[in-house]
């Protein structure tokens, strides 16, 4: 806008007109009768084709300043336009100031540990953790998240990380049918054996199903070791007797159906014979989460002080380790990968455990 002494006039709005007349009825008709023409110069029209177009007026209005007519239509939407922009950075600030982090990262994550099948109440704790961890400043580099995801569950694991109740040197396995309790135990005594030089005992109670002796036995062989048979309590207490001399003594039990009880006592009436025992719970990770809880219910009975997680390499899920060591308060003592003897084992530390988990589902793309 320009203004001179009392007068105000918009140099964009001229009127173009073949005579002066024209130009008054305009005038007039847009910003009433009290505008007045402040300047006006003869133009040329553009013509057609290239041609001088006809000659016109153009004509320049002005109003005073205090007039209260409503003209300056392009100016009133500018400051509105401004004013706007105005809110909006003041929303914009308001928002990154906010204390409440951005809710879309964290739904994304809470999708991804679903996918995971952690279960709600883990999510609920690894997703209050990093975004305590982050706070206002809500990282878009999603490693940094990952990362900060790792350590957190990490720590589940390390809350659960009691120390063995055992010497550490009489483990037996006890788990559901077909879990892999023979194949472990068979690859913890190779690494006795092999790797620490150790002297190591092997019985078997599992007489129960038909070739579950000589699947032992088998092993016994190429570790070069016997196997001892036991059918009552009192023969498992006169065996543990003779392996007195060993540093590791692994007892093998039959799979029971966790539904079961009735073989449940009477494996604990077994294994309560044993003074300073480590009884790890042996569980698969294909194992449905519904029925995982069941199974860490039922075999409450048996005192089982760790865990072991086999079949990692069968399943891109593995939310639901997690979701038992939350539920149970045991540590895991190691994790199985395969099926070869004695290669597809590994301790269960929380920090690579954590990491494991979370990159579960690279596989099939729902995850990291
Ligand atoms: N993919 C995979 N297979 C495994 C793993 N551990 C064991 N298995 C396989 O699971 C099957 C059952 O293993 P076992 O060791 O006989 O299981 P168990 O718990 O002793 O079974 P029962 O004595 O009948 O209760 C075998 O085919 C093993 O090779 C593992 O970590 N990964
Ligand atoms: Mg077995």
């Amino acid at each position: 806008m320009k203004h001179w002494g009392r007068w105000l006039w918009n140099e964009d709005q001229k009127y173009l007109v073949k005579s002066m007349h024209e130009a008054y009825e305009r005038i007039k008709e847009d910003l009433g009768k009290d505008a007045i023409i402040i300047s006006s110069r003869k133009v040329r029209a553009e013509g057609l084709k290239g041609l001088l177009g006809v000659k016109m007026i153009e004509v320049t209005a002005a109003l005073e300043k205090d007039s209260g007519i409503d003209v300056y239509d392009d100016l009133k939407k500018i400051n509105g336009l401004k004013q706007e922009l105005t809110d909006m950075k003041f929303m914009l600030k308001k928002l990154l100031n906010s204390s409440v982090p951005n809710p879309e990262p964290i739904n994304k994550w809470k999708k991804v540990l679903e996918d995971l099948e952690f279960n709600s109440m883990v999510i609920e704790e690894l997703i209050q953790g990093i975004t305590e961890t982050f706070g206002e400043d809500f990282p878009h580099n999603e490693n940094i998240i990952q990362e900060a995801l790792i350590a957190r569950l990490a720590r589940i694991f390390e809350e659960a990380d009691e120390k063995p109740k055992g010497k550490g040197k009489i483990f037996a396995f006890v788990g559901p049918t077909g879990v892999g309790k023979t194949t472990t135990l068979a690859k913890l005594a190779a690494h006795y054996i092999f790797e620490q030089n150790k002297k190591v005992g092997l019985v078997t109670i599992d007489t129960y199903r038909i070739g579950a002796v000589e699947q032992l036995k088998i092993y016994g062989d190429i570790l070069g070791i016997d196997v001892d048979v036991v059918y009552t309590a009192d023969q498992l207490k006169q065996v543990m007797e003779k392996h007195r001399d060993k540093d590791v003594v692994l007892i093998d039990t039959a799979g029971r159906s966790p539904f079961n009880s009735m073989r449940l006592s009477e494996l604990r009436a077994f294994l309560e014979t044993i003074d300073n025992l480590e009884t790890y719970l042996v569980l698969s990770c294909t194992t449905k989460s519904r029925d995982l809880d069941r199974i860490i219910a039922e075999y409450q009975i048996l005192n089982y002080t760790q865990l072991i997680f086999t079949k990692v390499d069968e399943t891109h899920y593995l939310g639901p380790i997690a979701n038992t060591v939350h539920k149970v308060k045991k540590p895991v003592a190691y994790i199985t990968n395969g099926q070869s003897v004695p290669d597809d084992i590994e301790a269960a530390e929380p920090y690579k455990l954590a990491k494991m988990i979370l990159k579960s589902g690279v596989a099939d793309g729902s995850g990291f």
